[in-house]
This record gives structure tokens, sequence and C-alpha cells, in this order.
């Protein structure tokens, strides 16, 4: 999985993924992150890539050309390597919502490019001539795309072969089944005075996901009936 962020702020998204899981999934060369700065593809001489919004009103607005010229400057390359123009995701809170089962239909892709936005926008005219997917990741407003870009980023890398160390544990967790994890244990057998379930500690693998089994639903019941 490559995925291509196209951005005013390239060091957030590579800052804010090296670590950890996703961290260590680039260095096994798993997925690629190519942050790619928009600013390098303006034709201003102080570098400007902003400009009052047509009309009039508040902030400012993302101009078409250095933004279509970053786009032109991976997808071209993209399309030469894999024969396919690829998907380009629009971090906007005007987008669908962002969910699990989109997650894994993104999965598929091979390359993915991510626009994050800010100010108030960017100009229509580059988003119609390069956008396929319009996503938000949840109803509330942020300042830019990079943090729902790499939420994106990380919840579609998890899903690649290989990232997760045990193969399964992708499939079993919160939102597999549309049920909520069951609760998790680890030593000391006593914390505060409170115990780990005794059936943890019995060794009956059955009785053990029985439990895990009710815990889930129980769980989900009472925290996202919404789900069930
Ligand atoms: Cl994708 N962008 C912004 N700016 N705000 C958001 C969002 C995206 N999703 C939820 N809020």
């Amino acid at each position: 999985m490559r995925y291509h962020v196209l951005t005013l702020f390239p060091e957030m998204i590579l800052d804010g993924l090296n670590t950890s899981i996703i961290g260590r999934a680039m260095n096994k060369g798993l997925i690629e992150l190519n942050a790619i700065n928009i600013r390098d593809f303006s034709t201003n001489k102080h570098m400007k890539v902003d400009d009052y919004p047509y009309g009039g009103g508040a902030g400012m607005v993302m101009q078409a050309e250095p933004v279509y010229l970053s786009y032109k400057s991976v997808a071209d390359d993209i399309i030469s390597r894999t024969g396919k123009k690829p998907r380009v995701v629009y971090l906007t809170p005007q987008g669908k919502v962002f969910n699990q089962r989109m997650a894994e239909e993104f999965a598929k892709e091979e390359d993915l490019i991510f626009l994050c936005g800010h100010y108030e926008g960017i100009d229509e005219r580059a988003l119609e001539l390069i956008v396929t997917d319009n996503v938000s990741i949840g109803d509330y407003v942020l300042t830019g795309g990079e943090l729902p870009a790499m939420v994106m980023i990380d919840t579609i890398s998890r899903l690649v072969k290989g990232v997760l160390n045990n193969d399964d544990s992708a499939k079993y967790e919160s939102f597999a089944d549309n049920r909520l994890e069951y609760p998790q244990y680890t030593r000391p057998e006593e914390f505060m005075g409170m115990k780990v379930p005794k059936v943890l500690l019995s060794g009956d693998h059955k009785k053990v996901e029985q439990w895990r089994e009710e815990e889930s639903l129980k769980r989900t019941k009472e925290r996202r009936p919404d789900l069930l």
C-alpha cells in the first residue's frame, strides 16, 4: 500500500505516523508514506498558495493550481506504474462519514492519494478535476484535513496483510461483527482489591470464549446499542 498525502504540513503527517505499529510497517516496507508539500508547487514568487474568496467572505481559499500540480506530480507516476487512475480522497466535513466498511474498501487499493485542505477550503475547480471520494471522520469541525488523513491511514494500514503481529487480531476487534471488544486483563491477579474474572484463569478455552462473547454483547448493549 502506498499513501500519497497532498498537504501544506507534510511534517505533521510524517511525524504523526512514524511511531509504533504504523512506523514498523513502514520500516518493513509493507506500507509506504509519501507526503507532498503543496507549497512546493506554487508558481507565485512568494510561494503563496491561497487567496481571497471570490464573492467575499471570511478567510482564505487554497488556489487550484498548486493543488492540481501537486496531484499531477504523483498521479502521473502512479498511472504509468499501474495503468489506472488512483482514488483521491478529499478530507472534508462535507464528505461521507468514514467507517470500518469504507476502510476495508480502501485497503484493496495499491495507491491512495489524500488531499488535505486548510483555511476555508480549496478552489472547487481543483476538487472537480481530481477528487474521487469526499470523506469526513465525524460530525465536528477540525482546522485541516491532516488529522483525518492520519486517522484513515492508521485504520486502513492495520488491515494490510502483515501489519499486525497476529494475522487474526484485525478480524476480532471492535466492529468486526458490529460488536465492541470484551474486557481484557493481565497480571497481577488482584489489583486494588479487584480480581480478574475467575473464568479467565480456568484454562477452559470453551468457557473463556463463551464469557467473552457474552461480555462483548453486554458491552455493546450498554455503550453502543445503535450497533445492534
Ligand atoms: Cl475530513 N476535515 C475537517 N476539516 N474537519 C472534519 C473532518 C475533515 N472530518 C470531521 N471534521
